[in-house]
């Protein structure tokens, strides 16, 4: 990796096309190897929910003393600076592979980034072909992560044909659109105290509100003791469903009346901290 290591230079953050090429290509590359579920030993654990183009919450995340970072996607669309969100974030993966980790949010994904922002400013900055070059690496990010063998991260939720964690194993990577129903879910859903099984959400066609009764039988099938997902705004940045089975984070500050939130798993402990 080191021969197509890029720094930023600057504070701007701008990178020539040429090192924009090499980072996706590097970062395509490396996302490759990396397991749909990522399993991940660790102590200390900072968790980010969307950030949509806002850099600052990211770096703040990252000079947090942890030591892993895992974010659960939504890094562009939306917010000022989503191409210097997602580059810093990329470099910090290469970086430090096994301390970061980026989880796939609906936004990285063709279907989002047409009608939210990204696609544009990639094509006005950069051109078409570096736009294809993101969707790589999007499309080879990781869908889930498993925390000490029972904190299951994902950005959306549980999935209707989700059985067990070996389903989430066996997706296929380079899925751009992304077309399989699982990983659409998982990167769709949201959770319902109205709802105890499944039903159809107000998002669109193939998403789902998962209820309670989702949550406790997933957990007792594989288990997961705790559920950290991002994907809604909350006005303090956090929401508890089900008594505390799933935690919902959102990190993004251009959202009116917001304070940027972090999670930090810690010592088998959870805590929200402030990304302000
Ligand atoms: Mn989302």
């Amino acid at each position: 990796m080191s021969d197509r290591a890029v720094k930023f230079r600057g504070s701007r953050n701008d990178l020539t096309k040429s090192e924009l090429d090499n980072l996706l290509i590097s970062s395509t590359e490396f996302l490759k190897e990396e397991p749909q579920l990522v399993e991940i030993n660790s102590d200390k654990v900072i968790i980010v929910g969307d950030t949509h183009g806002d850099l600052i919450t990211s770096s703040k995340a990252l000079r947090y003393e942890a030591e892993t970072y895992v974010f659960l996607g939504d890094y562009v669309d939306r917010g000022p600076q989503q191409i210097e969100n997602i580059n810093y974030l990329l470099l910090t993966k290469l970086e430090k592979p096994d301390n970061v980790f980026l989880l796939r949010g609906n936004h990285e994904s063709p279907l989002m980034n047409v009608l939210y922002g990204f696609y544009h400013e990639v094509l006005s900055r950069y051109g078409s072909e570096a736009y294809d070059n993101y969707l790589k690496v999007f499309s080879n990010m990781p869908y889930a992560a498993l925390i000490n063998g029972d904190t299951f991260l994902v950005h959306g939720g549980l999935a209707s044909n989700l059985n067990s964690l070996d389903d989430v194993r066996r997706l296929p990577k380079c899925d751009i659109i992304p077309e399989n129903p699982l990983a659409f879910e998982l990167l769709w859903n949201d959770p319902s105290e109205k709802t105890s099984i499944f039903s159809p959400s107000n998002r669109g066609p193939g998403i789902y509100l998962f209820g309670r009764k989702v949550v406790e039988m997933f957990m007792e099938n594989t288990g997961v003791k705790l559920i950290v997902r991002a994907h809604e705004f909350f006005p303090n940045g956090f929401y508890e469903y089900f008594n505390g089975k799933v935690l919902s984070v959102f990190s993004c500050r251009f959202y009116p009346d917001t304070n940027p939130t972090g999670l930090l798993l810690e010592s088998g402990k959870w805590k929200v901290i402030s990304l302000l």
